[in-house]
């Protein structure tokens, strides 16, 4: 290696270091605007002593709000103890977001056999 060569890659190094960094920092910039355009919400209907969507798939960062739409309060209980809602009465409303991918189940502690599932991806 000549002594200009030796020069040369000790001056271009840094600075593909240094685009290289602008170029990883880019994509963080570009996810942080993704999230705030994914800042989705979706929506689960008590209905019935049913939940609707039974089964509600949505992505990462989605706020999901449960509402209760029958005369008898419901709760929206997270099976592993991700999420509780208080008691909802009629029209009340429950949200929570999901930060997570995963699949989590949930049932409604009064009436137990009411369950539904919300799956993040
Ligand atoms: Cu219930």
């Amino acid at each position: 290696m000549t002594k200009q060569n030796m020069w040369v890659a000790g001056f271009v190094a840094p600075l593909m270091i240094a685009i290289l960094l602008l170029c990883a920092g880019s994509p963080n910039v570009m996810a942080s605007n993704n999230d705030k355009a994914s800042a989705a919400t979706a929506a689960v209907k008590i209905d019935n002593f049913v939940f609707g969507p039974q089964t509600l798939t949505v992505p990462v960062g989605t706020t999901v709000t449960w509402t209760n739409s029958d005369d008898i309060p419901h709760t929206s209980v997270s099976t592993e103890g991700v999420f509780k809602s208080k008691v909802l009465d009629t029209d009340e409303k429950f949200s929570y977001t999901f930060t997570k991918a995963g699949t989590y189940p949930y049932y409604c502690t009064i009436h137990p056999k009411m369950t539904g599932t919300v799956v993040v991806q």
